[in-house]
């Protein structure tokens, strides 16, 4: 097991470089046009892929794996849903802690079954501190984990529960309105989060538009994570990636 990944997360975030992170869902997985897809992202230099789901109803996780990995050396990350979406053909997992939340199953018991499943996979292991905020619907992620999001506008909650995670020990901080969310997270809560913490921040959840994620970046999300936008509109990627990426060289002139 390496640290190859965090170190290079981290490395990007002392640059002051901004990174973007494409969202696969196994279940929205179709052969023909996943290889459309990681075109596009690779034409528009996305930084690397996370798989995973809410729900998975079909096998086809590692299918997918495979599938990525044969058209892209990118890193492949899994964000998983629940505890079948291990795969060892990946390059790390988000390790998640729902510490947003107050189910146990989220915050350890997962965990438990998990590790020795984990330990076997040989997968980098990223711990990550994970936050549902409120992004305006009632989403997946929230009905799943049978938690209560934290208010779109209580920055101060965010904020506090986000330096627990970190000392608590995770090495990334990820701010989540749920795929699909009707708007994305407040920057001014994204402000607030990133002031507080040292570790990596992953922001995502209903980011539609290049100028929504040069917001977030800019706004202090080191990554920013989208899915929707990818199979809705997959030619808006490269837009959202240059946002992303042209974020960085605004930091670095200041
Ligand atoms: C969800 O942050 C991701 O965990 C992506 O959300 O599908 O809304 O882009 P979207």
């Amino acid at each position: 097991m390496d640290n190859r990944l965090i170190t290079n997360i981290n490395l990007a975030k002392l640059q002051g470089k901004k990174q973007i992170a494409v969202l696969i869902d196994p279940d929205k997985y179709r052969t023909d046009s996943i290889e459309k897809n990681i075109e596009i992202c690779l034409s528009a230099s996305v930084d690397f892929f996370l798989v995973g789901g809410s729900l998975i109803s079909k096998n086809y996780l590692p299918e997918l794996i495979r599938h990525i990995k044969s058209l892209t050396s990118k890193p492949l990350i899994l964000f998983p849903g629940d505890i079948y979406q291990i795969d060892p053909s990946a390059d790390a997992i988000l390790l998640l802690s729902l510490i947003s939340g107050r189910n146990p199953e989220l915050l350890i018991g997962n965990h438990v079954r998990s590790a020795p499943f984990l330990k076997q996979s040989g997968l980098e292991i990223i711990p990550t501190g994970y936050l549902l905020i409120d992004g305006g619907k009632h989403t997946s992620a929230n009905y799943m984990s049978q938690s209560i999001p934290i208010p779109y506008d209580k920055a101060d909650i965010a904020s506090a529960t986000a330096l627990a995670g970190q000392m608590l020990g995770h090495k990334i901080i990820y701010l989540d309105a749920g795929s699909g969310a009707l708007h994305h997270i407040h920057p001014g809560m994204v402000k607030t989060v990133s002031k507080t913490v040292d570790i990596p921040l992953f922001v995502g959840g209903g980011i539609r538009k290049p100028e929504q994620a040069a917001q977030l970046a800019r706004a202090g999300a080191d990554v920013i994570v989208v899915g929707t936008a990818l199979e809705q509109n997959p030619a808006f990627i490269s837009d959202l990636a240059h946002a992303v990426h042209e974020s960085s060289s605004i930091i670095h002139s200041k």
